[in-house]
């Protein structure tokens, strides 16, 4: 593309941010709130419990005031299953109930939309002793919950996420905490895929009960969606990315939309005796369900090649965005163009792009970017101050590549960034910090949590105050 004439930001466009339940809010064990596999893991070495995070639970009061600040449109937040239901299923907690009550009152009175994620990584400890999303009985639960939250918040809450990033909760479940094996399984694929395909029956049947139950409301699944690319023009490399494309990152959304299982993975589930049972009917509420937009998160590109049929996996580092291969399949690679943050993961604006330009092509759904970020050691000056230039490079970027994709005729609804204030990552501790807003606290030890607006925070400000048209840097 020549890439003149560019169109402006849609006067609607939803600027935000989004944060997760258990990564920020902390109480984890108050006023009636049920653990979660979060809540009951083995924590990465060195890295801060969950118990008080960033105190959201708390302050989520003067943390909205903040993101209003900003100037935000929406915010994102996760509500925690257990402070609904705190064994999963059965008694409702009353104070869960009233806690996220007050949090959506105070977006609204702020005039800021909330999107409501319903599932991001903490099944309730009591589902997991009960086999987890491997019973079937799961399908139900979620419903159950789902059906919860409908009657409680629909009144106020026009857009939800289902099941945040389904996809790295099948590939990469045991680095954050969530995948649970049944001991003495014989084969950990057929069960993994099929726990991946009761989630999307139950995601498939929230779907529909949402239409149902509130005909105004909107809902849409949120995957990790990164555009895979071959690491050269051989044949054999452009097969690999194809196949790890289906396998990363097809296989949900065209579940999700179409109510179809994607060929390739269906082979390749065919090809280690793999694929999930299904019952009578479960096709057709897969393809009965129908989001009305996509939500997804995007971090970077993935670079892979042909893998070798005798391939044995090493130790290397496997998480949400870098590492991984499939023996015969495709083996993740370095991309030699892209620079890397501080922890190891690949940056790639254009790939956004891509990514955007694809997925549009795939589905022709509205989409909205529910996270996006970069996490990096930030310090605090003596004068409170975060100097996170960095980021703000970071966001630009890809701010610039969304206006282009936006120009290329894929359908945007809004930006929301990882993360609105710093909180803990998913293996990598609070070190790893995304926020706008700083939080005083680290791994070794609970500070003052007192918030400090980093520069991102006065950047993301303009940006939003401006629709997307000043990214410059701050005076
Ligand atoms: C996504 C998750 C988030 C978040 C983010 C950053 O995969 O949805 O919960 O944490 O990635 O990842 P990390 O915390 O591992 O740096």
């Amino acid at each position: 593309m020549l890439d003149k004439n560019l169109k402006p930001f849609p006067k609607d466009f939803f600027w935000g941010a989004s944060t997760s339940a258990y990564q920020v809010e902390g109480a984890n064990l108050s006023d009636g709130k049920g653990p979660s596999c979060q809540d009951v893991k083995e924590l990465p070495a060195g890295t801060a419990s969950l118990d008080i995070c960033a105190d959201h639970y708390h302050r989520f009061e003067e943390d909205i005031a903040l993101m209003a600040e900003m100037g935000f449109k929406m915010y994102r937040f996760s509500i925690a299953w257990t402070r609904i239901l705190p064994q999963g299923t059965g008694e409702v907690n009353q104070a869960g109930i009233d806690h996220y009550n007050k949090v959506i009152d105070c977006c609204l009175a702020h005039g800021i939309e909330p999107l409501v994620t319903m599932f991001h990584f903490d099944m309730p400890d009591a589902l997991d002793q009960r086999g987890s999303w491997g019973n079937r009985e799961s399908v139900d639960w979620f419903v159950e919950y789902a059906k919860v939250l409908f009657e409680n918040f629909g009144d106020r809450v026009k857009y939800w996420l289902t099941i945040n990033e389904q996809n790295m909760l099948t590939l990469v479940g045991p680095v954050i905490g969530t995948m649970h094996i049944p001991e003495g399984c014989t084969n950990v694929i057929k069960e993994t895929y099929q726990q991946n395909h009761h989630m999307l029956l139950a995601q498939a049947k929230v779907m529909k009960m949402c239409h149902e139950m509130l005909p105004e409301a909107k809902i849409a699944p949120a995957p990790n969606i990164s555009l895979v690319y071959p690491a050269s023009c051989k044949p054999e490399d452009i097969q690999a990315a194809q196949e790890f494309n289906a396998m990363r990152n097809w296989i949900y959304l065209d579940m999700a939309v179409y109510g179809v299982y994607n060929n390739l993975i269906w082979r390749y589930l065919e090809e280690h005796d793999a694929t999930p049972d299904i019952e009578p009917g479960d096709m057709d509420i897969m393809k009965a369900a129908h989001p009305d937009f996509i939500g997804f998160n995007y971090y970077n590109t993935s670079t892979v090649q042909k893998c070798p049929a005798d391939f044995a996996a090493g130790d290397g580092k496997v998480d949400q965005q870098k590492g991984g291969a499939e023996a015969g399949y495709f083996m993740n690679v370095s991309n030699p163009n892209l620079p890397k943050t501080e922890f190891g993961w690949e940056i790639d604006p254009m790939g956004y792009r891509n990514t955007m330009r694809e997925m549009y092509s795939r589905y022709h759904l509205p989409m909205i970017t529910t996270e996006n970020g970069l996490g990096a050691y930030d310090t605090l000056t003596e004068d409170g101050k975060v100097h996170d230039q960095y980021r703000i490079k970071y966001l630009r970027d890809h701010i610039e590549q969304l206006q282009l994709a936006i120009s290329d005729g894929v359908e945007m609804m809004g930006y929301l960034p990882w993360s609105a204030l710093d909180l803990v990552s998913t293996h990598e501790g609070i070190r790893k910090r995304y926020g706008f807003i700083y939080v005083d606290t680290t791994d070794e030890k609970v500070g003052t949590l007192d918030r400090y607006r980093k520069d991102s925070f006065y950047w993301y400000k303009k940006v939003i105050a401006s629709n997307g048209a000043d990214l410059s840097d701050l005076a």
